[in-house]
């Protein structure tokens, strides 16, 4: 006999394995099955990037015999759709092992409790063609091409791209799987940026473009080996249009998804220096040029060029920010990075405001290291699309590296410090084996 309660699942999946279809045929003991499929935008915060659409991931669901209806699901958390539904039960896995998972269960919980629903809980179905099948997902998402595309997707999928530097494959896995989750929200970073400066520091060199682009690939491949989320390469200034070209292919080959090149000419120095160091800024027409030129040697159509204005960082005004943006837009460039060295991040909010003014689209990049108050919601205000947070990982290990050997040195023996370092325990456990 068919009861007339009504069962709810949340499925944020790209395939239907047999742990799913376990899942329903333990759902229809109790009742008519509801589906909720999780959109685009939270599965990404979820780290649960979509390889299909939400249509096709709709689709899938509905091919389920015992699925009686699916709706889209638009939170992580579950009050709207328990609001909306007021099922009788919510059926879940008894996988609630990370801190994400735990904070979902206590908020179907809280929610269930208020009307006296149930949580059925079936066992997780751990078996080697469900776990091969999740590990081939993971391997699909770190492809070249997949990689690649992934930024613009990211960028019609979310309003701002949360981006962290990396400089390592260490940093890599931080950016890859750090995740927050507290009550009301549960979020991790969605692209990574590996930045001249940090990329330079770690290997001792001033950030000059002096570490040469084959040492630079051999850090992006570090990362790519442990990590599949999209990369954004500082390009310094791209350096000769002959030579750029050449960059671009090699990027776009590897699965880079975007390089920015800044305009400024001859010796370059670190744009936090400002004019406190002599800097020269490329003349428009020229930079123009090296757009140009990578945008024909582009192949694929996922790739992008992204254009850097130096204009207030050398201190030439607004209108010159302005101005140069509109025409390297008009050269090709897929987005515009403004980067500013001010504390305040009125300069920046405005060039944002005067942009977008005329041009809804382009997406905008910014670099908030000295006006780093600013929060992501204020920048998603003023039509920012990407924010990078640009140095933090290599500036939060320097002090603490440089403590642990003051400290081994003061007190010749390691036994001070070794309470403010990871365990032994865990630094043999941290990584993963295959
Ligand atoms: C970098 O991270 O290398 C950058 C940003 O280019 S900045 O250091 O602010 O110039
Ligand atoms: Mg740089």
């Amino acid at each position: 006999m068919v009861s007339n309660k009504l069962v709810y699942a949340c499925f944020c999946t790209d395939v239907i394995h047999e742990g799913h279809l376990n899942l329903i045929n333990e759902a229809k003991k109790y009742g008519k099955v509801v589906v909720g499929v999780l959109c685009d935008s939270e599965m990404v915060k979820y780290n649960r990037f979509p390889l299909k659409s939400t249509s096709e991931r709709v689709q899938l669901v509905k091919n389920i015999p015992d699925v009686d209806k699916v709706i889209i699901q638009e939170n992580i958390m579950y009050d709207d759709v328990v609001n909306e539904l007021h099922p009788d039960y919510i059926i879940h896995g008894d996988n609630w092992s990370d801190d994400s998972m735990k904070i979902i269960k206590k908020n179907i919980l809280e929610v269930l409790d208020e009307y006296g629903g149930t949580l059925i809980e079936i066992p997780y179905t751990f078996n080697p063609k469900v776990q091969k099948i999740d590990r081939q997902m993971k391997e699909k998402l770190a492809m070249p091409e997949i990689r690649r595309k992934r930024l613009k997707q990211l960028l019609n999928m979310i309003p701002i791209v949360k981006t962290i530097e990396v400089h390592s494959g260490l940093t890599g896995l931080i950016a890859e799987k750090t995740i927050i989750a507290d009550e009301n929200h549960i979020d991790q970073f969605d692209a990574m940026w590996i930045s001249s400066l940090c990329d330079s520091t770690e290997k001792g060199k001033p950030d000059i473009e002096l570490v040469d682009m084959t040492s630079r690939f051999r850090t992006i491949n570090d990362i790519m080996e442990v990590t599949t989320k999209p990369i954004i390469f500082d390009g310094d200034t791209g350096g000769i249009a002959e030579h750029f070209v050449y960059t671009v292919r090699s990027l776009e080959r590897m699965g880079v998804s975007a390089v920015i090149i800044e305009d400024k000419i001859g010796l370059k120095k670190n744009s936090l220096f400002g004019n406190e160091v002599k800097q020269t800024q490329d003349d428009i027409e020229h930079f123009c040029e090296k757009i140009r030129a990578g945008k024909n040697a582009q192949l694929s159509e996922d790739f992008m060029i992204i254009a850097r204005i130096e204009s207030l960082i050398l201190e030439q005004g607004m209108d010159d920010a302005l101005k140069r943006a509109f025409a390297f837009r008009d050269a090709g460039a897929d987005g515009i990075m403004i980067h500013s060295r001010r504390e305040e991040p009125n300069e920046i909010l405005e060039f944002c405001d005067k942009f977008r003014e005329q041009d809804p689209e382009t997406p905008i990049v910014v670099v908030p290291s000295s006006y780093n108050t600013i929060t992501e919601v204020e920048l998603i205000k003023h039509g920012v699309n990407i924010v990078i947070y640009a140095n933090q990982l290599l500036r939060a290990a320097f002090p603490a590296m440089q403590n642990a050997a003051k400290s081994i040195l003061k007190y010749q023996r390691a036994h001070e410090i070794d309470e403010e370092l990871l365990s032994i325990k865990d630094i043999i456990t941290l990584i993963d084996e295959i």
